[in-house]
């Protein structure tokens, strides 16, 4: 199944939005495969933002992103990296339309409360650098699936 890496950044957990909004993303339907809450050195901010590296505001991306605890996460679904980017809304608050995570809960370009993988390619990328493999748990049985995915049901229908 398809992986993304989400975090959410200082702002997020600085003022309080943890809970709505992972709640968005177990509502939708998707699946929890890791989640730490964790202090970002700068060694690994620098890393994981490294195509902005030539960017203006690197530096403050980087100081942003070390200021305090994050929640990273890992989530599953069919489809998950695009759908994700399409909850979280554009990376501007202020092109983020209402309904999206940007949206409801930020106004600024710096501080704009979520990240989330561009591809697949990054999410590999992204996972492999904030998680080591046994803080995934991808093996779990989460009974609701089979009213989240029409396929489970033909296959179990199939084999029975
Ligand atoms: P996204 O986070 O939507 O993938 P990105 O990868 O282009 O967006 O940029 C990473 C983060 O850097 C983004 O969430 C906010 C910040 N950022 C992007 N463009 C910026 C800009 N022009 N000025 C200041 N911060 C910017
Ligand atoms: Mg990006």
């Amino acid at each position: 199944m398809e992986q993304t890496f989400i975090a959410l950044k200082p702002d997020a957990v600085q003022r309080g939005y943890i809970g709505q909004i992972i709640e968005r993303f177990e509502r939708k339907g998707f699946k929890l495969a890791g989640m730490k809450l964790m202090h970002v050195s700068r060694e690994l901010a620098e890393r994981h933002y490294q195509e902005h590296s030539q960017k203006p505001f690197f530096g403050g991306l980087v100081s942003f992103i070390t200021s305090g605890p994050i929640v990273a996460m890992v989530w599953e679904g069919d489809n998950v990296v695009e759908s994700a980017r399409k909850m979280m809304g554009a990376t501007n608050p202020k092109d983020a339309l209402p309904g999206t995570i940007r949206g409801d809960f930020s106004v600024d370009l710096g501080r704009n409360i979520i990240h989330g993988s561009d591809s697949v390619e990054s999410a590999k990328r992204e996972i492999s650098i904030f998680f080591s493999p046994d803080e995934i748990l991808t093996g779990w049985t989460r009974e609701a699936d089979k009213w989240v995915y029409e396929a489970l049901v033909k296959q179990t229908a199939a084999v029975s």
